[in-house]
């Protein structure tokens, strides 16, 4: 891969296996957050160019080497991108820190891990398979099997902008579809360098594809259109209900990957230690801006003064700094306005009546740049804005609760449904509350883990659709039945009835 450059770098999109600039000749700046300054100039996409990927897309699924190439082999080929990602991570990591303003170990460890992803999918490819059916016909044998669906979009977010498309990629390849790729107009950077390495590994041309540019027109025509069969969505709600409303013009099959307004919850038998290093990991990591942010800590009465005074004490320590250094323990907000967001909520938490415990303000020694300070709110209930709402950054709302009952209801109180943790000694306890939280994603006396082996997705407003784990298989498939008529009599006559 070319070294990294510090000065205005141009990045152009990935179709048909070739580097091309937008129809309109047009290109627009990406923003290092740390500096609030213009760092690349990205391919401005047109609706022609949308077409232009999907086009290649679909011919290289029904008519290419992809298409008769055996699954094992595009196992082999999904591994190698692995291993290409594992060569190069030091390099992809610097691009998502300057994109995106994520800690750079943040993302070196994030990016570490990213291989295992694809080696999990890669040695799935060829265990895709159906099943025989026991008929309840005699001389009828019938089987099912799994097949591609086709075209796949994937519309991606700044945030973490390798891990979220490898969560599409990974499978979506494996079950042998084609893809193109919408990534978030702030951070196209490491994913065109990603396509190097796609180019490198050696996948024909047309199976993966990148088109840069914003959600109008990239990401409207590549949703609505015809040849797409399957859209996987990560963003916000909004974005999400037009994505929606496209898929109703090709019926492409849709998972929705949102927010969330995540609960942990503490109870008085819990490791108070460990309950405070889970709760501040979840919610101040990567600042906040993570789906699974826990930005709602509930604390029974019995442990709250013990959790509140370990949180403020860590939480007021926090190095907050420059993402490139090593030192730094959290860095900037992606985006202007994902700081002017974060900003408004705390004004509102105030107004509300909410206390603020530490932070609450924009940094005095860090002019320059998107940051907001480590924030934590103490409610006395839980009807405050900003304990329902998602910000998105990195504010804390805490909650006292008196028993397992009152916790549930307070928990369930929101109309997101993504993640939860649960601290206790009491494994039957935990269990219990387990089952009753609403949410795709708990961790019992951990917050924030993740596994290519473990599914991640949610209900209501936090969207639906799995991805990773064993069920992306089934997301990116479909089952075919056929059925065989073993008998040699003839057929009769349809007309006449028996
Ligand atoms: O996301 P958008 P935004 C939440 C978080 C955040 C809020 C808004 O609360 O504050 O969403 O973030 C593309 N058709 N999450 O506005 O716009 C867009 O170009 C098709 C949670 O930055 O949803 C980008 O590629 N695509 C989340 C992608 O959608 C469209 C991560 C996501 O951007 C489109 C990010 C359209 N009409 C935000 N409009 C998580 N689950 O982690 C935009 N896009």
């Amino acid at each position: 891969m070319a070294e990294l450059k510090t000065e205005l770098k141009t990045y152009d999109m990935y179709i048909n296996g070739e580097w091309t600039a937008s129809s309109s000749g047009e290109y627009f700046p990406s923003y290092n957050p740390a500096t609030g300054e213009a760092w690349s100039k990205v391919a401005k996409g047109t609706a022609e160019d949308v077409n232009r990927a999907v086009e290649a897309a679909h011919q290289a699924f029904v008519n290419s080497e992809w298409t008769h190439m055996t699954y094992t082999n595009r196992g082999k080929l999904v591994r190698r991108l692995g291993e290409l990602i594992a060569e190069n991570v030091d390099e992809l990591a610097q691009y998502e820190t300057i994109d995106n303003g994520k800690l750079i170990r943040e993302m070196r460890g994030q990016l570490n891990y990213l291989p295992e992803f694809f080696y999990y999918y890669a040695g799935l490819a060829d265990k895709i398979h159906g099943y025989t059916l026991p008929m309840d016909k005699q001389d009828m044998f019938a089987f099912t099997t799994r097949e591609p669906l086709g075209v796949v979009a994937a519309i991606t977010p700044w945030n973490s902008p390798l891990y979220l498309t490898t969560l599409k990629l990974a499978p979506a390849l494996v079950a042998g579809n084609t893809i193109v790729i919408k990534p978030s107009e702030m951070t196209s950077a490491s994913l065109l360098e990603l396509m190097k390495l796609v180019e490198e590994a050696g996948f024909p041309p047309g199976v993966v594809n990148v088109v840069t540019g914003f959600g109008e027109p990239v990401g409207e025509t590549l949703t609505a259109h015809p040849l797409v069969r399957r859209v996987a969505f990560t963003g916000g709600a909004e974005s999400a209900r037009h994505v929606v409303r496209n898929t109703a013009n090709n019926f492409a099959q849709l998972s929705l990957e949102l927010g969330g307004k995540s609960p942990n919850i503490v109870f008085e038998d819990a490791n108070p230690d460990n309950a405070a290093m889970g709760i501040i990991a979840g919610i101040f990591g990567a600042s906040g801006q993570s789906c699974v942010a826990g930005s709602r800590a509930f604390l029974h009465v019995d442990i709250y003064d013990q959790v509140m005074e370990r949180l403020v004490d860590r939480v007021s320590k926090i190095t907050i700094g420059d993402p490139l250094s090593d030192s730094t323990e959290m860095g900037p907000l992606a985006t202007e306005a994902q700081l002017k967001r974060v900003a408004d909520y705390v004004n509102i938490g105030k107004e509300e009546g909410g206390k603020v415990i530490v932070g609450g303000e924009k940094p005095e020694h860090l002019d320059k740049g998107w940051y907001f300070e480590p924030t934590i709110f103490e409610h006395t209930d839980n009807n405050a804005r900003i304990t329902k709402e998602e910000i998105f950054g990195p504010v804390l709302s805490v909650i006292p609760f008196k028993d397992e009952a009152e916790v549930i209801e307070l928990a369930n109180s929101t109309e997101y449904a993504l993640a939860a943790g649960i601290w206790a000694s009491d494994i039957a306890k935990a269990h219990r509350v387990a089952k009753a939280i609403k949410a795709g994603i708990v961790w019992v006396n951990t917050y924030r883990s993740i596994s290519p082996i473990a599914p991640i997705g949610g209900s209501g407003l936090s969207g639906y659709g799995r991805e990773s784990g064993f069920d992306a298989i089934y997301e990116y498939t479909q089952s075919k039945v056929v059925w065989v008529n073993t008998s040699s009599e003839a057929i009769p006559d349809p007309f006449i009835m028996r």
